[in-house]
């Protein structure tokens, strides 16, 4: 909550365009609190409990954050899944092993969601022109946010939770395993909500 204040604080005074020119400020303004409201919608979502232990979960808030990634770009989602780490921390919602492995869990993970924004462009510009490659274009977004975080969890995985290691696997494999599948499973899921959502109402992604 303090972060968002925070952003929202800097986005007004550390704001880049003409002095006076109210309406850019306001759009800007428009821009974080969407963000914050992502993260938020996203942290409710993560209360649904579609998780077994610390080991495996469905992470659906994915959907919000990455239809704003979408919608407003890299530097945005960023910060939105940056708030979305933090709130499981300050809720209590967070398996924290270490200090270090809380900042690269809970900061570094959540956040780099954003890099999804990479691909907002072609994903915006295939469903304006409505051709056939929203669903390829849709995909490859996902992919590049939930690969990015799974990648930093299967990190964390070897180095902090290699102690839990079951089925008699070492920690490099058990990380794979556990962290591949909740890649998998919570990209496959967040991409079909993603594609229905497009359906519905195309302008979620695309920004105002
Ligand atoms: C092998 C292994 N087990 C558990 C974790 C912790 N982990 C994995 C995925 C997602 C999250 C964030 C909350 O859903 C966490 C804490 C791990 N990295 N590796």
């Amino acid at each position: 909550m303090k972060l968002t204040i925070l952003l929202l604080f800097f986005c007004v005074v550390g704001d880049d365009t003409k002095k006076g020119d109210f309406f850019m400020k306001e759009s800007k303004m428009r821009v974080w609190i969407e963000g914050a409201f992502a993260a938020a919608f996203a942290m409710a979502l993560s209360f649904i409990p579609l998780d077994f232990g610390p080991a495996f979960s469905i992470s659906i808030g994915m959907v919000p954050v990455l239809v704003y990634t979408f919608r407003r770009g890299t530097l945005p989602g960023l910060a939105s899944g940056l708030i979305w780490g933090l709130l499981h921390v300050v809720l209590g919602k967070a398996y924290i092993l270490t200090v270090s492995q809380g900042l690269i869990e809970y900061f570094l993970a959540f956040t780099v969601v954003g890099l999804s924004g990479l691909y907002a462009k072609p994903i915006q510009k295939s469903l304006k022109e409505g051709k056939g490659h929203f669903g390829i274009n849709l995909l490859i977004g996902v992919t590049i946010g939930t690969f990015a975080r799974y990648l930093i969890h299967f990190w964390a995985g070897v180095l902090f939770w290699g102690q839990y290691a079951m089925w008699g696997l070492g920690p490099v494999v058990y990380s794979l395993v556990i962290n591949g599948l909740n890649g998998l499973v919570t990209g496959a899921a967040t991409y079909i909500i993603l594609l229905i959502l497009a359906k519905k109402n195309q302008n979620l992604f695309l920004p105002k």
